[in-house]
């Protein structure tokens, strides 16, 4: 049943009463029941004779002492330990113990295979301790861990390794120490047998850092990409940001079991698997630059997130945010700053924006939330990465580093909120970002309506811009904001033609603040093509009502790369539009010949980085077109990008051909270019895979059994399956029989049927369920099968019988006993209802009924369903 489950609101911040500055933390260590003392320096910072009030979960309490003995009044409530009649400054025992082996929610202490490991970020740390389990008590952390040699020959903990030993009977003890003060939700404790790779690193400042990377046994060779990557990380920060690192070690352990992607735990960062283990043959390139960004994102939390924390969990995206950009940069930098920044920019779009419109719509900085796990959101994320570039774009990178230095030197050490970020930045480069924040505050996303004149006579040009956010959930009344709206004009032959007025150049970034604005431009010799939110300035939508013949240009002259993919993404959603309402009316679709022509000469440009290419003639997902609907209908939107895509397949056959069979494979290398034409050759396949049966079967066969690499391998099985081709089951299962004791490869084998358009789809994954290589609580599997067919295979899961729906009810029913947060994940396609026609919304809020009936909700799962049922 429904539980009535509390809101916390950020307005109801209090610091506490009582501070913690050290803890001793002793672990007699086993699997099935550990034994935790945590030994705590409590100082009293507020009033004195307040209780002090711990949190702890699932603990069982054996022994509480205040400086030596039982304290005279405390008692245990749901979740917390209240102590009464306290000194001052006091040390504080508890004695508890733990489940590791029951723990099946990946919170707090648990067993990852035969590893035991710990997760707490958010709140994991009140599983392993009662404790003031919150960003802003920072304490110094020693760590004494007693296990089973045998079993756990590596024992590994925060900070320096400063003490070990054998007590004799097969059992050793380590003890860590780690001289930064942190909150609780960045301690980690690993216990375990790996193989390890050593590295080091030598700081800007000429210290040594020891680098070790803890793998499974065997996998040592997949470990060497995560190590270079963290390298490249370290030196860049220093380069770009000026951060060095702070301690003397600095570990990565990969684990098999793990919610997330990966944890910044202070000098003992703990990543799924998925994120460190890379070989030619078992990863694709887009796991490779994952590991890459990933790697990067862990080590930059070390400044921005550990050094610098959060006051509290509705300041999440002060150190997320600023994170995100950070990996972004990082990427760009090393990588190819076009593909990145269009790869973030589709999540942004198909992702982002669908949640900002969804019942769980929220600012980048929550005003109040039951389940702060619900929160690690694309918006916290990706939009409050967004918000510090438009942050960036509007000081440009010498006064933004200003500004961080500043940042830093203020904060070094403390937990602070977005506003405390905020005013560093004032203060630092003297700007006043009062209508900015907003951004902070406002959930929705903006909608642009551009409109524009052009005067013959005075040669000048004007833009109306307006801006209109329409009302959330969670906010009914919208304000204006500041957008920096990018742009640059062009001449109908592809010219750039110059910003200026009354003879004064203007900047390219115009700033819109008010709800209607205009601009306008002289000189201009006649009518221009505009070229609007170039490199996505602000994370808004635009509406401009662009000719075909306009956007062609833009695809095929403009000087930015990011604006000929996005010319291209405004011409489809053009015809997209079209042809779904031809479809859903009976009506022959409308296939226009200029896209192919345009497509042509993308193809045939040499000129033109081939990874950008592929962006570019690639049709957009389902769920990215799905983004240009209110009214979403994901069967017209499958059958419309599947008539395209044959369309396209037809017409530019021998292109394809040619491109394919000229770019040969070469040594296999993970560089831009390499990547880049490894992506274009598989573009080209999977439209071949398209257009003539016994040629396709006989390039992807090939191709599958001649590949070295899984980029190659994995892009025949997705073309087979894609277009249903005969030699599909074939494959999957030479691929099942070579990889099926490999979960993260078989990752992308479950992934490839689960998004499969055959119309028994669904059957397919009901039965995968069973596959040898399945396992339903690792949640990397959940995602591949179950996450994958629901987020990713919009036609089946939103099929008009409901059985898409019910299959992940039945799912959901079992993971919201063991695993909340994982649950409250995969049911997101479910709680969007409002996307979608009465006929599906009737039978989403069915299942949603039956989900708010299940015994014992989890708060995840209730904060989420009972937004999707509130009925506005
Ligand atoms: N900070 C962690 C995420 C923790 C999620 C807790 N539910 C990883 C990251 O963002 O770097
Ligand atoms: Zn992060």
């Amino acid at each position: 049943m429904m539980q009535q489950q509390k809101e916390k609101y950020r307005h109801d911040y209090r610091a506490t009463d009582y501070t913690i500055t050290n803890i001793h933390l002793d672990f007699d260590l086993n699997a099935d029941i550990t034994t935790v003392t945590a030994i705590s320096t409590v100082v009293l910072q507020g009033k004195a004779g307040t209780p002090l009030v711990l949190n702890g979960k699932d603990l069982r309490l054996i022994n509480l002492q205040i400086d030596g003995k039982e304290p005279t009044r405390y008692r245990l409530e749901e979740d917390i330990l209240i102590i009464e009649e306290l000194p001052n400054t006091f040390t504080l025992t508890v004695k508890t113990l733990i489940y590791p082996k029951n723990n099946t929610a990946l919170d707090g202490l648990y067993l990852s295979k035969k590893t035991i490991c710990t997760q707490c970020e958010a709140e994991g740390f009140r599983h392993i301790t009662f404790y003031l389990d919150r960003p802003d008590v920072l304490a110094r952390f020693t760590t004494r861990i007693l296990a089973d040699k045998k079993q756990y020959p590596y024992l590994l903990s925060n900070g320096n390794l400063v003490n070990f030993g054998d007590t004799g009977e097969g059992k050793h003890w380590v003890v860590w120490e780690d001289p930064f003060p942190k909150p609780s939700y960045l301690f980690a404790l690993v216990a375990g047998n790996f193989d390890v790779l050593q590295d080091k690193f030598i700081t800007c400042s000429g210290r040594e850092v020891k680098l070790e990377i803890f793998v499974d046994c065997g996998n040592l060779e997949r470990a060497d990409w995560a190590m270079a990557s963290l390298k490249r990380a370290m030196r860049w920060d220093e380069t770009r940001f000026g951060f060095e690192y702070d301690l003397d070690i600095y570990m990565i352990v990969a684990v098999d079991f793990f919610n997330m992607g990966a944890m910044e735990n202070k000098g003992l960062n703990i990543f799924n698997a998925k994120y460190v283990l890379a070989r030619m043959d078992t990863a694709t390139d887009i796991d490779y630059l994952n590991i890459e960004r990933v790697i990067g994102h862990e080590y930059f939390h070390n400044w921005t997130g550990n050094r610098i924390t959060c006051r509290d969990w509705f300041q999440l995206s002060l150190k997320e945010g600023l994170t995100v950009f950070r990996d972004q940069e990082f990427s760009s930098d090393i990588g190819s700053r076009v593909v990145n920044r269009i790869n973030n920019v589709r999540i942004m779009r198909s992702e982002q924006f669908a949640e900002d419109a969804s019942p769980m719509a929220h600012p980048i900085r929550p005003d109040k939330v039951i389940e702060i796990n619900n929160f690690y959101t694309l918006t916290v994320y990706e939009k409050g990465a967004e918000v510090i570039r438009m942050l960036h774009t509007l000081l440009g990178e010498e006064k933004f580093q200003a500004g961080m230095r500043y940042y830093v030197s203020r904060h070094d050490g403390n937990a602070v909120t977005c506003e405390d970020f905020l005013v560093s930045m004032e203060e630092a480069v003297k700007i006043d970002l009062t209508l900015f924040r907003r951004w902070y505050s406002q959930s929705g996303t903006p909608l642009l309506t551009v409109r524009d004149d052009y005067n013959n006579t005075l040669n000048q040009y004007t833009l109306y811009v307006t801006q209109k956010t329409l009302p959330t959930l969670d906010q009914p009344e919208k304000k204006s904001l500041h957008i920096p709206l990018d742009i640059e004009l062009y001449d109908v032959h592809g010219a750039v033609i110059p910003l200026q007025y009354n003879g004064v150049m203007l900047n390219k970034i115009l700033n819109i603040n008010e709800s209607i604005q205009s601009f306008t431009f002289d000189r201009v010799p006649s009518r221009p093509i505009p070229s609007l939110l170039r490199n996505f300035s602000a994370p808004v939508r635009v509406d401009y009502p662009y000719r075909d013949k306009e956007l062609i240009t833009l695809m095929l002259f403009s000087t930015n790369d990011f604006s000929r993919w996005d010319a291209t993404q405004s011409l489809l959603s053009i015809y997209v539009r079209l042809n779904v309402t031809l479809y859903q009316t009976g009506n022959s679709l409308n296939l226009p010949l200029h896209i192919v022509d345009a497509f042509r000469k993308i193809l045939s440009n040499p000129g033109l980085d081939p990874a950008l290419v592929a962006e570019i003639i690639m049709l957009p997902t389902e769920n990215e077109m799905a983004s240009w609907f209110d009214c979403v209908d994901p069967i017209a939107i499958h059958h419309v990008r599947n008539v395209l895509t044959i369309w396209i397949a037809n017409e530019l056959r021998d292109e394809f051909l040619t491109v394919y069979r000229s770019n040969p494979r070469g040594i296999y290398r993970i560089e831009h270019r390499d990547i880049g034409l490894r992506a274009l050759r598989n573009c080209c396949l999977y439209y071949l895979a398209f257009g003539d049966e016994k040629l396709a079967v006989h390039l992807i066969t090939e191709q599958y059994h001649q590949a070295d690499n899984m980029t190659d391998t994995l892009a025949a099985i997705v073309a087979a399956t894609a277009a249903q081709l005969p030699c599909q089951n074939q494959l999957l299962t030479q691929f099942d029989d070579r990889w099926y004791q490999d979960g993260l490869v078989m990752d992308k084998w479950f992934k490839v049927q689960a998004t499969s358009p055959a119309p028994d789809v669904l059957y397919k994954v009901k039965t995968l369920l069973n596959h040898r290589s399945f396992n339903l609580k690792n949640p990397n599997r959940v995602r591949a099968l179950i996450g994958a067919f629901s987020s990713n295979n919009p036609a089946a899961f939103h099929e008009v019988n409901g059985n898409g729906y019910a299959f992940l009810v039945e799912i959901l029913t079992d993971l919201n006993i063991y695993n909340p947060q994982l649950s409250s994940i995969m049911v997101e396609p479910l709680i969007r209802v409002k996307r979608y026609n009465l006929e599906r919304q009737k039978l989403m809020y069915s299942a949603l009924e039956d989900l708010k009936n299940l015994e014992n909700l989890s708060g995840d799962l209730f904060e989420k369903v009972s937004k999707a049922l509130t009925k506005v």
